[in-house]
């Protein structure tokens, strides 16, 4: 049965991700990479494979806005979108959630390209309307000098507008230092239903005071969606943590949290699964995976939602 049969409509209740049923759910899948950098991975070959194959529920779009043909930089609006349109399409066709990821990075704050945030969240909830496979993230990682309290800002500017066209979306809001600030989502929350806030871990490079940070966020009941980690450094290269990724997943299981893999790509850097130089779409063997993607297909495997 297709994810979207079995779960219907989501919603946040208290601090749970819950089903149409009312039933706590959990969302697991991969990652693109930047869709203006691996557009070809976003076909049904490849969507089909990661439902049936890696037996995924969700998958996440990466829409970079500033850095390489950034959406708001000198990316071509056009394309871009065409492409996001292309990959919520064969989502829906498939029966997965589809996380639609303003993938806020190089430019720190969402506040600077929020008019356009503004201008593509009202085009897409036009388009896609009560569909309910649709998760609006709405800044990836905010940084450098970007606060909670502008992240704030920006989002008391973004919820609203998909709220008009989509009243019941559920939408994912980034914190600062790459998403690794939910202690400040929790000491100062939005005032919206239908809202969690992202976590994101690098295995190799996060470890216990992050955890800690996490766990005392989840016992104090805010709800938290790890809508980006790896078990590489949070450079997306370098060594793995086995150990430490581990400890992450142990936290996932305990609180039943969704998870999102960086990134479906055949790069040179670890994070992206596929050996660099596999041409595949689909039908990728251990062979054609690195060790992140061998781990990572192993687990989406071993759930049993
Ligand atoms: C990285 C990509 C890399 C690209 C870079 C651009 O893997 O190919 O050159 O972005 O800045 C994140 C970000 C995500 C990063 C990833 C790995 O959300 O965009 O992707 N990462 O560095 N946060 C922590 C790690």
């Amino acid at each position: 049965m297709a994810p979207i049969e079995k779960h219907g409509s989501l919603k946040v209740n208290n601090d749970r991700l819950t089903d149409a049923y009312g039933q706590p759910v959990r969302l697991y899948g991969m990652s693109t990479h930047g869709l203006a950098w691996r557009p070809e991975y976003v076909c049904e070959e490849t969507f089909r494979a990661l439902r049936d194959e890696w037996g995924t529920n969700t998958v996440r779009l990466a829409l970079y806005t500033h850095e390489y043909h950034g959406y708001c930089t000198d990316g071509d609006k056009a394309v871009l979108r065409g492409i996001l349109y292309k990959g919520i399409d064969l989502a829906v066709k498939l029966g997965m959630y589809v996380i639609v990821d303003w993938h806020v990075l190089g430019e720190f704050s969402p506040l600077v390209y929020a008019d356009e945030a503004e201008v593509l969240f009202e085009e897409l909830t036009r388009r896609y309307g009560s569909c309910p496979n649709l998760i609006y993230e709405i800044c990836n990682e905010p940084n450098g000098t970007a606060e909670w309290h502008d992240i704030k800002e920006y989002s008391e500017r973004v919820i609203p507008v998909i709220r008009r066209n989509d009243p019941e979306a559920v939408v994912l809001v980034g914190t600062p230092e790459w998403s690794q600030h939910c202690d400040q989502a929790l000491a100062e929350p939005l005032g919206f239903d239908n809202i969690m806030y992202t976590f994101h871990f690098y295995s190799a490079t996060h470890h216990d005071r992050l955890r800690s940070r996490l766990i005392n966020c989840l016992d104090a009941g805010l709800p938290v969606f790890i809508s980006e980690c790896s078990m590489t450094e949070a450079s997306g290269h370098g060594r793995t943590d086995l150990e430490s990724n581990d400890s992450w997943f142990k936290i996932i299981d305990r609180y039943g949290l969704s998870y999102i893999v960086w990134s479906l790509s055949a790069s040179r850097e670890e994070s992206g699964v596929i050996q660099n130089g596999c041409g595949k779409l689909s039908g990728w063997t251990d062979d054609d995976l690195k060790s992140t993607g061998r781990w990572f297909k192993d687990r989406f495997l071993s759930e049993n939602d």
